[in-house]
């Protein structure tokens, strides 16, 4: 990607009515700009660096002023971009705003493209691409665990963890050249299995780490998606109700209320959860009716997690059972609802029938029993991906496939010094596996993957 020498300039606040919107000029001209359109209140011989300075934005045509603002500047290579950075601090407003960005345009600036401000932080070095693409997370975070990750990753962590792998990798191949080249002395000379451990050891354990945790990234970036199941007028939307602590489903005692799927998103000890509430199975004869029960069904196979609600103060009947022989045992929880009213279902019988599945009683109407709903879902879904805790740093589908290249070279490099084949093959698996490393961070890569991820950030970032 060719880099620009234009300055550019953006609305970085989002266009609305507000107390401040904020434009921004990256660039050699940043400065100069800044000097022909705006007339500070004070006179000063030269702006300093991280110093606000106030006056107005001045109408060229008119030579009035259009808006009081704040300015500031940062001057290279101490700012964002590494380049010259004005930051002017208006009024918000669709109009004012496009006004004054438009005064900066016609004194010189372009227009930046989406991204184009991180783009060239990058390009000039002061963030990788690891730290570039943490910001859409930042942006994006669903749950307070998703910001803390993401704040992690663009101070830095996942690119540091990247650079010790790398650095490794590095030692050993000059250990395999070195052999290559000086094939007969005793220093260079090298065992095959001894260097087939250490690229183990320091490079294939922490990548197989990392590796590990990208599952964890759905549950803590995307959201769970946990179904409600249940036959009709189990309390499945009063659960939801519930569960959200507020009444967004219609609830009622008329089997076959909700026909719709409702989906809303709720924060569970801090994993952000997408519940759906579907419509109750039972045999049924409308149309609308039977195109939501179709819909509940074809939910159950999407889920990460179903919430298998029975009413205890019904016997089970055959939908019942029916929706046990469908759900996945491994990703269920049994809500046995009800337990406010006489039970009409025994022990016995929900052992018997339900056996090892994970299970709460509650009262959606008392609520009695969320609690430890909560923590059976919280716990299933940590559990199921076999965590405890969760990972510190959490790579993208992105750094998941470099880093799984990069795994395949390591391995096949590992093999072939146990064979011993050549050393040269050896060295090229290992130079390719440093390229995926690259990737990852951005020393390398390829064009397409820098537009890929700089043009999902909108103008002014
Ligand atoms: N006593 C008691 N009544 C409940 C409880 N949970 C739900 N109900 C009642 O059961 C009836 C059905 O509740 P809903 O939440 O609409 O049940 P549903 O499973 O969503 O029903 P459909 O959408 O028709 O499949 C309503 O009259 C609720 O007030 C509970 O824990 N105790
Ligand atoms: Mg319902």
């Amino acid at each position: 990607m060719d880099y620009e020498e234009e300055t550019i300039a953006a609305i970085a606040t989002p266009i609305g009515v507000g107390g401040i919107g904020i434009l921004k000029i990256s660039g050699n001209n940043a400065e100069n700009i800044a000097r022909k359109v705006f007339r500070p209140k004070r006179s000063i011989k030269s702006f300093d660096s991280f110093r606000l300075c106030l006056g107005h934005i001045i109408d060229p045509k008119s030579k009035l002023p259009l808006d009081e603002v704040l300015l500031s500047i940062m001057h290279a290579p101490f700012s964002y971009t590494r380049e010259d950075v004005v930051e002017i601090n208006s009024h918000s407003g669709y109009t004012i705003l496009s006004n004054i960005l438009q005064i900066i345009l016609q004194a010189g600036a372009r227009l930046a493209k989406p991204g184009e401000f991180k783009l060239r932080a990058f390009l000039n070095g002061r963030i990788d691409l690891t730290q570039a693409e943490a910001i859409v997370d930042l942006i994006n975070a669903k749950s307070d665990m998703s910001v803390r990750l993401a704040a992690s990753q663009l101070a830095g962590a996942l690119g540091t963890r990247i650079e010790e792998i790398r650095q490794a990798l590095i030692k050993i191949l000059a250990k395999v050249d070195a052999s290559i080249d000086f094939p007969d002395e005793e220093s260079t000379t090298i065992k095959g299995s001894h260097i087939a451990r250490q690229i183990n050891k320091s490079t294939l354990k922490p990548i197989k780490e990392l590796l590990a945790a990208y599952s964890q990234r759905k549950v803590w970036h995307e959201g769970v998606a946990a179904v409600i199941a249940g036959r009709v007028n189990v309390g499945k939307s009063s659960i939801l109700n519930r569960l959200l602590q507020e009444e967004r489903a219609i609830v009622t005692p008329i089997p076959g209320t909700t026909r719709d799927i409702l989906e809303y998103t709720v924060n569970i000890e801090g994993l952000p959860l997408r519940l759906i509430d579907t419509a109750g199975i039972r045999k049924v004869k409308g149309k609308v009716e039977k195109k939501g029960v179709d819909l509940a069904k074809s939910q159950l196979t999407v889920a990460d997690l179903t919430l298998l609600v029975i009413d205890r103060s019904r016997r089970l009947n055959e939908h019942d059972l029916k929706l046990l022989s469908k759900v996945d045992q491994e990703t269920t929880i049994l809500i046995i609802n009800k337990i406010d009213l006489p039970a009409k279902l025994s022990e016995k019988t929900i052992n018997s029938t339900f056996r090892d599945l994970p299970r709460v009683n509650v009262s959606a109407l008392t609520g009695e029993g969320f609690k430890n709903l909560n923590k059976a879902i919280f716990s299933k879904i940590l559990d199921n991906k076999r965590q405890i805790s969760p990972a510190s740093i959490i790579p993208n589908l992105r750094h998941k496939m470099a880093l799984t290249k990069a795994a395949k070279f390591l391995e096949n490099a590992s093999t072939n010094l146990i064979n011993g084949f050549p050393m040269e093959t050896v060295a090229a698996d290992l130079c390719w596996a440093k390229d995926a490393l690259e990737e990852i961070t951005g020393n390398k890569g390829s064009e397409e993957v820098l537009s890929d991820i700089f043009s999902t950030f909108c103008i002014g970032k």
